[in-house]
């Protein structure tokens, strides 16, 4: 056991309350993780409460429990634990809250497995960002095995949940024997996999409004570098209308990764107050993603990343600065 486990293991035992804090950008792994932890740690006889800054996106809402993050934090805690993010860029509306003292004045557990990103949280106690897990989950089934930690058919659930979003359904480049050794054994204890893809399935469905809007995105989209980089822009009064219905991203992206010759798919929002944002991802072997949005203060994996740039100078030469660094990074890359 390594002392990082160790120190965990006594911060948990010493603790009564503990909140479980996921970053600005929850996604399917952050929210599963947390409530994996949740229940975790309620088995264990402590008192949880789930934080994050912003609210949980629709599409994540087939995750139950997903209604208890909320976005206060309650004034007596004893630690944090923060979940899937190693990065201060990605926990900065907690940092601009006066939640960040109750936070930085206990002992904070980070769990990632970002492993690009080196743990700049300067508040942080003990650090775990391991190279070995897919998702922040299966390093909580990592430590609950090495710890004893009970696991509840809930709590597998939730691993479950999280190892298929971040490996994509256990078809992403990092995906390893282990992560199916993972799933294996949680199925094998009860976890009910076709229920699970049933739950997502059934969220992601689409209005007809956004089935209709997603031929527009298709006669939108742009290819640069001979036809290697497809490119989209969704323009303020786009995500105002259409956003809070469904993300326009995800809606387009492996679309457009499924053209022929087609490595990088990028989707830039331009909002009004000069605020750009960028989704990137990448087909397989074109590893740039991470390196792309790092550029732009951002972060990511290999194969998915993002950014996010407060305000931009001119947002159309945000744009044309991530085509012509797109095309010198695959030019690297060959
Ligand atoms: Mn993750």
């Amino acid at each position: 056991m390594t002392d990082e486990i160790k120190q965990i293991d006594q911060l948990v035992k010493d603790a009564k309350t503990i909140v479980i804090i996921q970053a600005d950008n929850p996604d399917g792994d952050s929210l599963a993780s947390a409530l994996a932890l949740e229940q975790i740690l309620e088995d264990l006889g402590k008192t949880t409460h789930l934080y994050c800054a912003v609210d949980m996106p629709d599409y994540l809402k087939h995750l139950s429990g997903w209604d208890r993050v909320s976005n206060e934090m309650p004034s007596n805690f004893d630690i944090s634990v923060i979940v899937d993010t190693s990065a201060s860029t990605l926990l900065e509306k907690l940092d601009a809250s006066h939640y960040k003292h109750w936070v930085a004045n206990r002992p904070v557990i980070v769990l990632d497995h970002h492993t690009d990103v080196v743990c700049d949280i300067t508040y942080a106690t003990v650090v775990i960002n391991s190279s070995e897990a897919i998702a922040t989950g299966e390093l909580i089934y990592m430590l609950s095995n090495q710890l004893n930690w009970p696991l509840n058919l809930q709590a597998k659930t939730h691993i479950a949940s999280s190892i298929l979003s971040d490996s994509l359904g256990l078809s992403s480049e990092g995906t390893t024997a282990n992560t199916y050794q993972v799933m294996a054994d949680l199925i094998g204890s009860g976890v009910d996999r076709p229920a699970l893809e049933e739950a997502r399935r059934a969220l992601n469905k689409m209005p007809e409004i956004i089935y209709r809007y997603k031929a527009k995105l298709i006669e939108r989209t742009e290819m640069y570098a001979d036809g290697r980089i497809a490119l989209l822009t969704i323009p303020h009064e786009e995500i105002m209308t259409y956003s809070p219905l469904y993300n326009p991203a995800p809606l387009i992206q492996n679309d457009m990764l499924q053209v022929e010759k087609v490595s990088v798919a990028i989707v830039i929002k331009n909002y009004k107050d000069g605020k750009v944002t960028g989704s990137i991802r990448c087909g397989h072997g074109t590893t740039i993603a991470a390196d792309l949005a790092k550029h732009f203060g951002g972060g990511g994996h290999p194969y998915a990343s993002g950014f996010k740039i407060e305000k931009a100078k001119s947002q159309l030469a945000t744009k044309a600065e991530c085509i012509k660094l797109a095309t010198d990074l695959l030019e690297n890359i060959e």
